[in-house]
């Protein structure tokens, strides 16, 4: 794998630095004899060029190399005589020659750690995961058999419409979102393939990983014919025996797709925590040792079943489940776990307090147990301590089987609960009657964006410097979402909706802080030091840095605020300069 033209070897040197980091297989360059100037002539020296790839080759980049663009005879026997005797890169240890089996990863619990959830995916961004990563949300809202409004909008060809709902649940915190169109009126395959390409089209939608849902293998495959990155499969299972299962899950990885493998074999879909247990081991064996799959591309789902249906079997289906997942992460070293969480709730339709108080206390014991993702309403999760107290607990009754009246208790509490959705429980509550701290807490806590602007007004006016506010009442209510979010109580896209109340804060205050700063007259005018700021390639989150600017600024330091997903060479020249 490797990279021509486009670029000179200079402008070239960070991907292929980076492809040579990451790549099991070899990595050649072909760079153009630098970059055109205005009269579009390439003017880089023999020399200059040799001296580049030399410094590649010297790095341990490189396994062949030549020119392109504008490179001539006397380039290319240059660079031979630079790299003359340099060794190619080796290969990185871990690649397998092709064709050697993988052998199954059981082993010691310290194996077991190292080996846990090293999942990539990627739409256009990388998601990688590792033993710290958070728990990931899979958008569920784009699937036809899950919304009776996406149903509806894709039946009706409006494609723009649904693909609103898809940028609706990135933006509300969707890492990863689950497509699913099998309908008995649609042609899956081919709605399937029109919303993928129209979604690659969308970069802040295609920046995810699409997990491709289906019963259907020929849906399935037809969308990993069309998505950008390294997708999901959902899903695999030994429902119609090993030979198909080991089938299918060659074609995901030759496709490169890590793959869902639902907890289901011949005999049907897992039921009881022994049942989940003994199919998740099977799978993974034929998997590992059949299939030449990397645990690491294995999610398993063992099956989200709803409780509360009034029938005495299901009452342990959230037990079993939460089991199954901590001793999936206990025994099947690498792999992953999922659900889809609304499954669970199933008996409330209707009632979406109740069923967004199961949710809540469901994630929060699962997650516990080591669940790496599930398939979520990203935008109606509840944060487990604001639950009011008798519905949490009835809630954790219910999901804990905890009492065998759990069901009744918690549908007379329906009754209370029914038709309030939960934003309205906020507007009715007192809170604007609170003092303005409290307020401000409330506010961000919740992410409400309605009386933002009129509470840090009043919070402004009533301090000496519109800086204590930020590093008061805000500062105070991140550290509540902080502390929240770090205890599983608040999810991360609650969390999305509070950085964009402290987005809109931040930036009321900071005309004022400007304005304070100018007025200081000239006593201050000499800058104390130039930082340079900026997230890093990759990273989008700029809260924090922009607050830290405007402490800075604050504080008599000059800021150079180069913006987000800023690549290492120019943070760098920017110092420089
Ligand atoms: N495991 C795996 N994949 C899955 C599931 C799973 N895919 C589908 C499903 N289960 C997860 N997705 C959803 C999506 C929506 C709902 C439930 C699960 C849901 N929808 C409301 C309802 O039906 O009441 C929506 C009503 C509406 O808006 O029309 O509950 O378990 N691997």
């Amino acid at each position: 794998v490797g990279l021509n033209c486009a670029l000179g070897a200079e402008q070239l040197r960070p991907h292929i630095g980076e492809l040579a980091r990451l790549s099991s297989n070899g990595v050649s360059a072909h760079p153009n004899a630098g970059l055109p100037d205005a009269f579009d002539e390439y003017t880089q020296s023999t020399e200059e060029m040799a001296s580049l790839i030399s410094e590649f080759a010297q790095s341990g980049w490189l396994n062949i190399v030549r020119g392109c663009c504008n490179t001539t005879p006397e380039h290319i026997a240059a660079i031979v005589e630079a790299v003359e005797g340099v060794i190619p890169r080796p290969l990185p240890i871990s690649a397998k020659p092709a064709g050697e089996r993988a052998q199954p990863l059981v082993g010691t619990l310290d194996d077991l750690r190292k080996h846990k959830a090293t999942l990539k995916l990627a739409g256009l961004e990388p998601l990688r995961l590792s033993e710290q990563s958070l728990f990931i949300n899979v958008g569920e809202r784009t699937d036809v058999t899950g919304s009776a409004k996406f149903a509806r909008l894709i039946r009706e060809n409006q494609f723009a419409e649904a693909l609103h709902v898809a940028r609706q649940q990135v933006e509300s915190g969707a890492q990863i979102i689950d497509i699913n169109m099998d309908e008995g009126m649609l042609d899956g395959v081919e709605a399937m393939q029109h919303f993928l390409n129209l979604i690659a089209t969308e970069p802040d939608i295609s920046r995810v990983p699409i997990m491709i849902d289906s019963s259907k293998w020929e849906i399935i495959e037809s969308g990993l014919k069309c998505v950008q990155g390294k997708a999901i499969v959902n899903s695999i299972s030994l429902k119609e025996g090993e030979e198909s299962f080991v089938r299918l899950a060659k074609r995901c990885k030759s496709y490169g797709a890590a793959m869902v493998v639902m907890a289901f074999d011949e005999a049907g879909q897992a039921d009881s925590y022994e049942r989940k247990v003994e199919i998740c081991q099977r799978s993974y064996t034929v998997l590992t040792t059949q299939a030449d799959i990397d645990p690491s591309d294995i999610i398993f789902d063992p099956n989200i079943f709803a409780v509360g249906t009034g029938i005495e079997e299901h009452n342990n289906y959230a037990v079993d489940f939460i089991n199954a997942v901590d001793w999936i992460h206990q025994n099947l070293a690498g792999v992953s776990t999922s659900g889809g969480l609304s499954n669970v709730s199933f008996a409330f339709r209707g009632n979406n307090p109740i069923r967004e108080a199961i949710h809540t206390v469901f994630l929060y014991h699962a997650i516990k147990a080591g669940l790496t993702m599930a398939i979520v309403n990203a935008g109606q999760l509840g944060i487990h301590d604001d639950l009011p107290e008798e519905l949490r607990e009835a809630a954790e009754d219910l999901v804990l089987n905890r009492r065998p009246d759990a069901t009744e208790r918690l549908l007379a509490l329906a009754e209370t609960h029914s038709g309030e959705s939960r934003t309205k429980t906020i507007k009715n509550q007192e809170w604007r009657d609170l003092p303005v701290r409290e307020r401000l807490n409330h506010t961000l806590v919740k992410g409400i964006k309605s009386h933002v602007i009129e509470d840090i007004e009043e919070a402004r006016l009533t301090v000496a410097r519109p800086l204590e506010v930020i590093e008061g009442p805000l500062m105070d209510g991140m550290g509540i979402v902080g502390d929240l979010f770090a205890t599983g109580k608040m999810f991360l896209p609650q969390v999305v909706k509070s950085a964009r109340v402290m987005r809109q804060a931040v930036a009321h205050l900071a005309p004022f802080i400007e304005a304070e700063k100018a007025g200081g007259g000239s006593a201050q005018s000499s800058a104390k030091g130039k930082i340079v700021m900026a997230t890093v390639k990759g990273d989008v989150h700029d809260i924090g840095k922009n607050i830290v600017g405007v402490v800075l600024q604050c504080n008599n330091y000059e800021i150079v605020d180069l913006g987000v997903m800023v690549p290492t060479e120019k943070i760098l020249q920017t110092a420089v300069d």
